[in-house]
């Protein structure tokens, strides 16, 4: 096999990381003190979960979902000095926006974080008039600048391309409904602004009679390699107890990312353990995150783990491309 080079990806040579466990044969493997971040570690939160991680300032930084007492959707800045022990800013986060008819705040859930070109761009499951995608960006974790939201209700799980696709943004979505949305594919939009988007090419589709068999949604912002854009991404299962949260890999075309190189059968990572499948909704893994170091391919994948609390999980980026390759549908 040529081995796969990680393209336009820094070097991050303080990666959190663990070896695999001798003896697994997990491609991806669970850090040995899960839950990285507990459900409490401010005062105010009820769960903390669904969460985006980036390099920052030789550190890390990130935007988490924590969920209040009240039980309102918010998010929070963090930083950590080494991405294992994290501080959390008790005041949820608020955001500078121009347009005073987008900036109420209702809820918001499920960031995800990614550098792209000269700054940081935020994505959440923003509240307006439903559930749709908020986009706003920070150069400094200090101040977000809301911008538009770049898409009609309903829709989650809006994750952009950590580089311009065709001289235009690119954005992942999952159009969906009101609800606990029980259908969903993954849909590929491009953006010359931030503010207008077009271009919409469907990508996948739920998978009958498998993990992936409801719904389905992208997770980390894509890793860009010589074999194609890694996406990790969620699927769900209905089971006669509820829904069923897992995930795997797909490979995307860099240039035509909705044409699908491979997309793994089996899962790579499912709810197995106690803070997985025991918390406010049992049975749920959640990729929203992924660090990597284009240096030694390793990942530290960060996973909300039964809505309650945050999870951290390592893997090799040729394996996960190899494991795509080998188990392709
Ligand atoms: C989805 C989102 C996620 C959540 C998941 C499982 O619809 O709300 O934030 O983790 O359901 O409850």
């Amino acid at each position: 096999m040529t081995p796969v080079q990680i393209l336009n990806q820094a070097q991050i040579a303080n990666l959190p990381w663990e070896e695999r466990p001798a003896g697994s044969s997990e491609t991806i493997w669970r850090y040995s003190k899960n839950p990285v971040i507990p459900r409490d570690l401010i005062p105010s939160s009820n769960s903390i979960f669904n969460s985006a991680v980036v390099p920052f300032k030789s550190e890390f930084a990130g935007v988490f979902r924590c969920d209040d007492r009240s039980r309102l959707m918010l998010l929070h800045r963090g930083f950590s000095p080494d991405g294992l022990n994290w501080e959390l800013d008790p005041e949820p986060l608020s955001f500078e926006c121009d347009d005073p008819e987008i900036a109420e705040f209702v809820y918001g859930y499920d960031p995800r974080v990614v550098w792209i070109e000269d700054r940081y761009y935020v994505t959440w499951c923003n509240s307006y008039h439903g559930p749709t995608i908020g986009v706003a960006w920070t150069k400094d974790f200090e101040t977000f600048h809301q911008l538009e939201n770049a898409f009609l209700p309903f829709n989650r799980n809006g994750v952009l391309f950590p580089r311009k696709i065709n001289g235009n943004f690119a954005m992942l979505s999952r159009p969906s409904d009101s609800g606990h949305t029980p259908f969903g594919d993954i849909f590929y939009s491009e953006s010359p602004d931030l503010t207008f988007w077009g271009k919409h090419r469907h990508v996948i589709a739920p998978v009958a009679d498998s993990w992936q068999a409801t719904k389905i949604g992208g997770g980390p912002a894509p890793i860009e390699t010589s074999e194609g854009w890694l996406l990790i991404y969620h699927g769900v299962l209905t089971s006669c107890n509820g829904f069923v949260y897992s995930a795997s890999v797909a490979l995307l075309d860099l240039e035509k990312p909705w044409k699908v190189i491979a997309r793994a059968k089996p899962y790579l990572i499912s709810p197995q353990t106690l803070y997985e499948c025991v918390g406010d909704v049992p049975n749920v893994v959640f990729p929203c995150a992924a660090l990597c170091d284009a240096e030694t391919g390793r990942l530290a994948i960060y996973y909300g783990a039964a809505d309650t609390v945050t999870g951290l999980a390592f893997a090799y980026v040729d394996e996960l491309v190899e494991f795509a390759r080998k188990n392709s549908l």
